[in-house]
């Protein structure tokens, strides 16, 4: 296995090194909130650094989708609004949750429709230049969480 890991990583240009330091981030509970027709998907995800350094998501993309941004919704005055984010800090020995009504990814331009049970590969990159790739399973629209996966 570990040989195999290694060549696969030649193959893909990736070090191994660089591997072994995105370990420190570990998501869970990746999910995308479909929405029908070419309407932007909202994707979420709880992020969890066990480094001793804080580390910032900053991007991410994704071969489905033409853009990712980090967004951010608030509410004022009863309206919901989201505004770019340019980075999202997860604290050292600590998680930070894009959540629904929060921080977010907002997923563009989809390549091909995406329903909801499909999987999704997104790629999340950190300002230290790590990247973390993430499987995120499609939801319905009316999902309101991950209830219901592992
Ligand atoms: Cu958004």
């Amino acid at each position: 296995m570990k040989r195999a890991a290694v060549l696969l990583a030649g193959l893909l240009g990736i070090g191994l090194a660089h591997a072994g330091a995105t370990a420190r981030i570990d998501a869970s509970h990746a999910w995308i909130r479909v929405l029908p027709g070419t309407l932007p998907a909202g994707a979420y995800v709880v992020l969890r650094n066990d480094g001793d350094q804080p580390v910032a998501l900053t991007g991410a993309d994704s071969p489905a989708y033409g853009m990712a941004m980090l967004h951010r919704s608030t509410q004022a005055g009863g309206n919901s609004r989201m505004a770019m984010v340019d980075a999202l800090t997860i604290p050292a020995h600590g998680t930070q949750a894009l959540a629904p009504g929060g921080y977010h990814l907002m997923l563009m331009d989809a390549k091909h429709p995406v329903r909801p049970g499909d999987t999704v590969r997104i790629t999340l990159r950190f300002d230290d230049g790590d990247t973390l790739p993430v499987d995120f399973i499609a939801r319905p629209a009316s999902a309101l969480g991950d209830q219901g996966q592992p």
